[in-house]
């Protein structure tokens, strides 16, 4: 099977699970097709989704900072994983380009089309740098980094990605990372930090509706791949932060009681009104939290960067 065969399968069998599940659920890793990538980019850029710009202003305010702690005599890998169109990394990849460091950078994305597009957007803006673009999960690709042991390697892991992971999922990818990391290695992680809980909650329930439309592009695309007659509209996003755990949830939430027949998975669904898919979860973290994690991961963090805002924390791990 070709790696596309194998995710589409996995895709078919999680939808299979949750859909028959109590509470319902599907996985927000699903949502990012050429549609779904888009309305992410989207999303990054409304008012209300503060994140993006908060990780922008940390790594613009540290790029000198991070270049000097990353230059080594051999030079260093560069590897990115959730690249998307790499917005904020471009920053730093001028940085490192101005001040001749050598570097190679190896951007690693879910979207073949994300990959695409950034590799040639960098080759029109840096010619000299070294980019070796791949499409694949973080999981998978994570085996193979273990390859990159011939000279120091810097992980970048921006956008507060670890937030879509429960916290033994982000223990387990975080201990994973660690695997593949030496002593002269640097985890570079960004994480979204608690703060007025309105903020929090109006960037995921962003007044143009994209969020939603984000959300949706889950139940087009069962539509679309397995032959489903979900009505699209009548499914509503819903988004709901508890700032105790720090965990804002995403559902898709049917307005009208209805059946949906899902033909290529041989499935039937019904759905009260009111019933709710359970789709993303987006954590939020303090210090203490991240702590945790990065010490259950056998990781140490040995720096921390913070925006203007106080909003997101980036922080550099070690082993
Ligand atoms: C990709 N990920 C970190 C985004 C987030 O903030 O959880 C996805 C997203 N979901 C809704 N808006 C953005």
């Amino acid at each position: 099977m070709t790696k596309k065969e194998v995710f589409q399968h996995e895709f078919e069998q999680h939808v299979k699970a949750g859909l028959s599940a109590f509470p319902k659920f599907l996985s927000s890793k699903y949502i990012y097709d050429d549609k779904g990538d888009k309305l992410f980019q989207q999303i990054m850029g409304l008012p209300e989704y503060y994140l993006t710009e908060s990780e922008y202003n940390i790594v613009d305010t540290y790029k000198a900072d991070l270049r000097k702690q990353f230059t080594s005599p051999n030079g260093f890998d560069l590897i990115e994983l959730g690249a998307g169109d790499g917005k904020k990394t471009k920053l730093l990849l001028k940085e490192l380009y101005d001040q001749k460091v050598n570097f190679t950078y190896k951007p690693i994305d879910i979207s073949q089309n994300s990959i695409d597009e950034l590799s040639q957007d960098l080759l029109q803006l840096f010619p000299e740098i070294d980019v070796q673009g791949e499409q694949g999960t973080y999981f998978k690709v994570l085996e193979q980094l273990a390859q990159y042991n011939k000279r120091p390697k810097v992980i970048l892991v921006l956008g507060s990605n670890i937030g879509n992971l429960a916290h033994r999922e982000a223990i387990d990818f975080l201990s994973k990372l660690r695997d593949v990391m030496r002593p002269e290695d640097f985890l570079f992680m960004g994480f979204d930090q608690k703060k007025d809980p309105l903020t929090i909650q109006n960037a995921y329930a962003d007044s143009q509706g994209v969020t939603q439309e984000f959300n949706r592009n889950l139940l087009h695309r069962i539509n679309k791949e397995m032959q489903a007659n979900f009505p699209v509209d009548q499914f509503e996003h819903w988004e709901a932060y508890d700032p105790e755990t720090g965990t804002a949830k995403s559902y898709l939430l049917a307005t009208k009681a209805c059946q949906v027949q899902v033909q290529k998975l041989d499935l039937n669904v019904s759905f009260k009104k009111w019933e709710t898919i359970h789709t993303e979860i987006s954590q939020k973290y303090d210090d203490e939290v991240v702590e945790w994690l990065a010490a259950e991961a056998g990781l140490e963090i040995s720096a921390v960067y913070e925006d203007e805002k106080k909003y997101f924390k980036n922080y550099l791990m070690q082993v």
